[in-house]
């Protein structure tokens, strides 16, 4: 590629009435929020060798594992810069970085220290979620609906410090912290007290976010899901529990797609969803089978939701959130394949002539849009892609293989 092809691609896009160079301004500006959890498995800085639980787990051993902040840090930053634009970091409670091993119901701010320094020096806005898995009072698989109250109030005070610390991300970074909770709860087999164990959930998270937060520092999101391993029967959690429980009490919804029926696509929700709810958290994952988290693909499950969030004008109140992890690959090159992806399919929706395809849907013509859906995805948006990596200077192509190659190379002899 060339300069010249950006210029042939700009003027093939322009006889479509579309500005790539407008399109390329607006994508610099879609921040991403890389997922902490792809570098180490799952795994966090707690110092304790608990499996991830709650039915997710990373598989492969491939050499690199990030195994302690630093190297976490270092692998992110090297990630970061093979990711053109500038993006934040989703972290989870068990990644705290301190000397100090404070249980979950312990942790403060200060515990998170050289997250947030490190985050300013580097531009990275800081999203932040409870870990409510991987930890022994969860191993009922049960904790905000856990019927022991003991338990309950354990993971209750776990949320509560959560908000605080998101909170106190948020003011400091200026822009706000999402703090996105997902518990594991359910059962393998059929309880005959779903109803009771909802009403717990119900009462736990509205303990949770009892206190008020400045929306500018803090938003709560509330992730659902269909099953898990070991919860095969009942997720107390289910979308309907929590669209309605976002709904009644003005939190976000995250859609994680890995979460649904296999064949239920979160695209089709967007638009729906977003009637209701004020905004929304996106959880980009690609479940193969089941809720398995391969690294994306620029696939048409990603072209469709990139699609949605333009055609339906949903960019400016939804968050993008990243949900993978792989441990058969590289794990730094699974940040930044899947990372570009989501964007390369943002690119790719934002340089669709929408008002021709709307056009033909207005006037019933679905074979006319059929043949443009089809024709368009022919125009160079490869040139336009490269435009953006040279403008952002980030490597493509065989650069950027050798980029990721030579980074794993000196990661590989990490215990
Ligand atoms: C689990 C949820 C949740 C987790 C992270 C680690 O099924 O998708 O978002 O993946 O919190
Ligand atoms: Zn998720």
């Amino acid at each position: 590629m060339t300069r010249s092809d950006y210029a042939a691609a700009r003027e093939i896009f322009g006889d479509w009435g579309v500005d790539t160079d407008a399109a390329l301004d607006r994508l610099a500006t879609i921040p991403i929020s890389l997922h902490c959890w792809q570098g180490d498995d799952v795994v966090g800085f707690e110092g304790v060798t608990a499996t991830s639980g709650g039915g997710i787990q990373a598989t492969g051993n491939f050499p690199g594992r990030a195994r302690n902040p630093d190297e976490l840090r270092a692998d992110l930053d090297f990630a970061y810069a093979n990711i053109p634009g500038t993006h934040r970091l989703n972290l989870h409670a068990s990644y705290y970085d301190s000397p100090e091993r404070p249980d979950r119901d312990e942790i403060e701010p200060r515990h998170f220290t050289p997250w947030l320094d490190w985050a300013r020096e580097n531009g990275h806005g800081l999203d932040f979620n409870p870990t409510f898995f991987a930890h022994p009072r969860a191993d009922d698989n049960l904790t905000l609906a856990h019927p022991d109250k003991g338990i309950r109030d354990f993971w209750i005070e776990h949320g509560k410090r959560c908000r605080e610390i998101a909170a106190q991300f948020g003011a400091a970074q200026g822009s706000a912290c999402i703090d996105n909770i997902w518990v594991p709860d359910g059962y393998k087999d059929h309880p005959v007290a779903r109803m009771a164990a909802r009403r717990q959930l119900e009462a736990s998270l509205d303990e949770i976010l009892a206190a008020p937060f400045a929306p500018a520092h803090l938003r709560d999101a509330v992730e659902s899901k269909l099953f898990g391993l070991g919860v095969e029967a009942c997720t107390v959690g289910s979308h309907e529990f929590y669209y309605g429980y976002a709904v009644r009490k003005n939190t976000l919804l995250c859609l994680d797609m890995g979460h649904f029926h296999p064949t239920e696509s979160i695209a089709d929700k967007l638009s729906a969803v977003s009637l209701s709810v004020d905004e929304m958290l996106l959880h980009v994952s690609r479940p193969m089978r089941w809720d398995s988290d391969h690294v994306i693909l620029l696939n048409d499950d990603i072209l469709a939701v990139a699609q949605e969030l333009v055609y339906g004008d949903l960019l400016g109140r939804t968050h993008i959130g990243l949900d993978w992890f792989d441990a058969t690959i590289s794990r730094t090159a699974a940040w930044v394949i899947g990372t570009r992806n989501m964007q390369k399919a943002l690119l790719r929706a934002l340089l669709q002539p929408i008002g021709t395809l709307r056009a033909a849907e207005e006037a019933l013509d679905f074979t006319g849009r059929l043949v443009l859906t089809e024709e368009l995805k022919d125009l160079p948006h490869g040139a336009v892609w490269e435009e953006f990596c040279t403008r952002q200077d980030v490597p493509t192509g065989k650069a950027l293989l050798r980029d990721l190659n030579t980074y794993q190379a000196s990661v590989a002899d990490r215990g």
